[in-house]
């Protein structure tokens, strides 16, 4: 693996931009044409994903918006890739570097001013409209803020904490927010509710993508996640004061919409297509008033395709290294664990092991189950499958599994309450059917065919101009 230094670049959304059409224009797409935030522009990303392109696709002209929006960021490997300075590398180098990165947090530091803060509109000047804010799914009860980064404060501790959360519109000043009972931000949220207090919460929108990888890293609630960014960047972030809440955002940031909660108050949230494919139900959710809207002058607004590659494949890919280093333990020969997008980067995991004692690879499926709550399903096969291959893992489960014996359920355990699965989806319930299978050779498997020196011919020498397929996750 390469790893690059794109220093040269401001490590903001617009330098990551100026650095992909300088040296990967490939990676963007620009649309001119005016299209409509309610549905065209998911229908278009939608279309390119059907396609198998995952674009980073910058909307020049939203009908109802003088801003560009930015969107697909995170929807191809590659570009997370470049998001911390790496060319090529698998999807293992990748995580592996975020996880060194990781555990060498860089503190931001506090400035002055920053570009955020060029243009300020408080009170009755504040309407988060002027957005291009889009509709995504045609059950969606709105339109949503959907990569907004969220900046709270634990309350007893002093410690930032960020995560995303969407965000419904209910007026120009009042949004909802989805605080999932699994993220930190609930926690914090809950505390300042106990104290019939006002959570201020700052919403960060537009960033460079390395900031979203480092935010959105599994982290206790004692780590400030922008810390983590700053090791993601490999350079401090720089924070300025909010103008009406305390908290401290990105200085160059493009959009941070100051809100404060409202304390005890409720509205409907919901639905709206989620990560496993269906609609999440509708709740009673928080309710947040935007104290200010700060930008730049020429801001670019950037959203995230929920339910999409562009959602699943950040939060995703990060769940690897956990699982890996959880098998490990239980199982010391393994050499890969992928968590493939036909399983939406979340319900299904790949696990190759080199050499087995028996039982074994049932203890890496559980060990799987252990480090992973959303897994459902934690395949295991031998260290020469190729696990970026489903059909390759299919194989392996035709040909070598004994339903009797290598298939093992773990029934009502704790899964995800999206899981459209569980025992009760409509009603929110998190309780699923894990099953391990052992995809390995038995002892008794008989031989497998080849052909002799297949691998070592090079088809070029047969076939003129003849090139091989590219390989993609
Ligand atoms: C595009 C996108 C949208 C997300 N939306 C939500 C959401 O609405 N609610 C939520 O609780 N988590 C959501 N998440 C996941 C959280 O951001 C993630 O779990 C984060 O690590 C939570 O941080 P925390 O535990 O520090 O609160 C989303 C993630 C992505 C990538
Ligand atoms: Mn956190």
């Amino acid at each position: 693996m390469t790893v690059l230094s794109n220093t040269r670049y401001a490590s903001d959304l617009h330098g990551f931009i100026e650095f992909l059409e300088t040296e990967h224009p490939e990676e963007i797409v620009r649309i001119a044409k005016e299209v409509d935030p309610k549905f065209e522009v998911s229908g278009i990303l939608h279309r390119l994903e059907k396609d198998g392109r995952y674009p980073l696709a910058i909307f020049e002209n939203v009908k109802g918006s003088g801003i560009p929006l930015v969107a697909n960021m995170h929807a191809g490997f590659e570009r997370l890739g470049l998001a911390i300075g790496m060319t090529g590398g698998s999807v293992r180098d990748f995580v592996a570097e975020c996880a060194a990165r990781q555990s060498e947090p860089i503190a931001p530091r506090i400035v002055d001013t920053g570009p955020v803060h060029e243009t300020v509109a408080t009170g009755a000047d504040v309407d988060v409209d002027e957005l291009p804010i889009c509709t995504y799914h045609e059950l969606d009860a709105g339109k949503y803020i959907t990569a907004g980064l969220s900046v709270m404060r634990d309350p007893d501790t002093g410690t930032a904490n960020v995560g995303i959360y969407r965000h419904m519109v209910h007026g120009k000043n009042l949004l909802g927010i989805q605080l999932s009972e699994t993220a930190d931000g609930n926690i914090i949220w809950k505390k300042y509710e106990r104290l019939g207090k006002p959570c201020p919460i700052a919403i960060v929108i537009g960033h460079h993508p390395a900031v979203f990888i480092g935010s959105l890293a599994f982290s206790s609630l004692d780590s400030d996640e922008f810390h983590i960014a700053g090791g993601m960047l490999q350079r401090p972030l720089q924070l300025v004061k909010c103008k009406t809440i305390p908290l401290e955002v990105p200085a160059d940031a493009e959009i941070v919409l100051e809100c404060e909660t409202r304390p005890g108050e409720r509205l409907p949230e919901a639905p709206f297509g989620e990560y496993p494919g269906t609609y999440g139900p509708q709740r009673d959710n928080p309710v947040l008033e935007i104290k200010a809207i700060t930008r730049r002058n020429a801001p670019l607004y950037q959203n995230a395709f929920v339910g999409h590659s562009d959602n699943l494949l950040l939060s995703g890919l990060m769940r690897t290294a956990f699982i890996e280093d959880a098998v490990r333990i239980a199982c010391p020969t393994v050499k890969e664990v992928a968590v493939p997008r036909s399983g939406r980067y979340r319900f299904v995991c790949y696990i190759a092991v080199e050499t087995m004692i028996e039982g074994e690879a049932k203890q890496a499926a559980m060990a799987a189950f252990v480090a992973d709550p959303f897994l459902k399903f934690a395949v295991v096969v031998d260290h020469d499958v190729d696990i970026g291959s489903d059909a390759d893992v299919m194989h392996a489960i035709a040909t070598r599994v004994r339903g009797d014996r290598d298939i093992f359920m773990v029934p009502y355990a704790k899964g995800s309450p999206l899981d459209p699965a569980s025992y009760d989806p409509g009603g929110g319930s998190h309780l699923v059917t894990k099953v391990g299978i052992d995809a390995t050779r038995k002892e008794d498997y008989p031989p497998e065919i080849s052909v002799p020196g297949a691998d070592a011919l090079d088809l070029a020498d047969y076939i003129p101009g003849y090139e091989p397929p590219k390989t993609s996750i």
